[in-house]
């Protein structure tokens, strides 16, 4: 299966790593607006030598308990890393935003997939997202960011994000988006327990019945964390290392990953096996 992504394609007969640029501002560095350019893309850099297939750009910060920032913000953070990166190395760029005007621009800037935790739900977003022409991943989420782990009920998690994907996928539709455009996504933590995260791993193989990619995403969440008792978030890879590969085995084409070098290592053993 292939994905048209702009003037690049997306081959997914073969799982493939997303890297995950943050470009929220570090709180330990106070270098100002270059220095945090510069340290995006030498990040990108990084994670594309040891063999990311896609860097994901972020500009919002979507932990649970986060407050929402500005438009203009976000697009002043993403854009011009987005650009740099761009200009520097032949990789696909997806950008993590639910901001019609951010898809609009980053679409202008090269991206070649969009990446939106609230699945084109926010006014314009979906014909933002449509005018684009690129492949657009929905995710579930419960709630939003400021509130999501406060209220999380379901009677069956599995199910619930299912339908809520379907409505989301037949939406894009009606904007006249083509199925061909769309991956899905199950939001591990996003306004869920640790409980209905294993559950959703356990069960991501009945996400194939919408017959999209399924792109996941644990690295280093608080699932990760529970399981190997690993406070720290950067204590967590092996545990990430482990859920990702879970992921893929479970029918996952993308996993979105902080830690490049280590999964890409841990995914050579499943296609070693799977082509034996
Ligand atoms: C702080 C804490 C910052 C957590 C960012 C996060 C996903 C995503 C994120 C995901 C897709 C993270 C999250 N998670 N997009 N964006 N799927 N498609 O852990 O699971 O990276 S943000």
């Amino acid at each position: 299966m292939k994905i048209a992504c702009g003037d690049r394609t997306l081959d997914l007969t073969q799982p493939r790593v997303m890297g995950i640029l943050n470009t929220t501002p570090d709180s330990f560095s106070d270098g100002g607006r270059f220095a945090q350019l510069d340290r995006g893309v030498q990040h990108a850099l990084r994670m594309i030598e040891e063999g990311a297939d896609i860097i994901d750009i972020g500009g919002e910060s979507t932990r649970p308990g986060a407050l929402p920032v500005s438009e203009q913000e976000e697009m002043d953070r993403v854009l011009p890393v987005l650009e740099k990166i761009r200009s520097e190395a032949d990789v696909l760029l997806s950008v993590d935003t639910s901001s019609a005007q951010l898809m609009t621009e980053a679409a202008r800037c090269g991206a070649n997939l969009l990446n939106d935790v609230r699945a084109l739900q926010r006014p314009g977003a979906l014909a933002a997202a449509a005018a684009t022409g690129l492949p657009v991943c929905l995710m579930h989420m419960q709630g939003q960011p400021a509130t999501m782990q406060q209220e999380a009920h379901y009677d069956d998690v599995v199910a619930t994000v299912k339908t809520f994907l379907l409505s989301r996928i037949e939406a894009c539709e009606q904007a006249g988006m083509s199925k061909e455009r769309l991956l899905i996504d199950p939001g591990f933590g996003f306004g869920k327990t640790v409980e209905h995260n294993y559950q959703l791993l356990n069960r991501l193989s009945e996400l194939q019945s919408l017959n999209l990619p399924i792109l996941a995403g644990l690295s280093r969440k608080a699932m990760i964390g529970l399981a190997t008792q690993q406070e720290k978030a950067d204590r967590r890879v092996i545990g990430s290392v482990a859920g990702a590969l879970l992921c893929v085995l479970h029918g996952a084409g993308i996993v979105r990953v902080h830690d490049v070098a280590e999964t890409v290592e841990a995914l050579a053993v499943m296609k070693a096996m799977r082509s034996s």
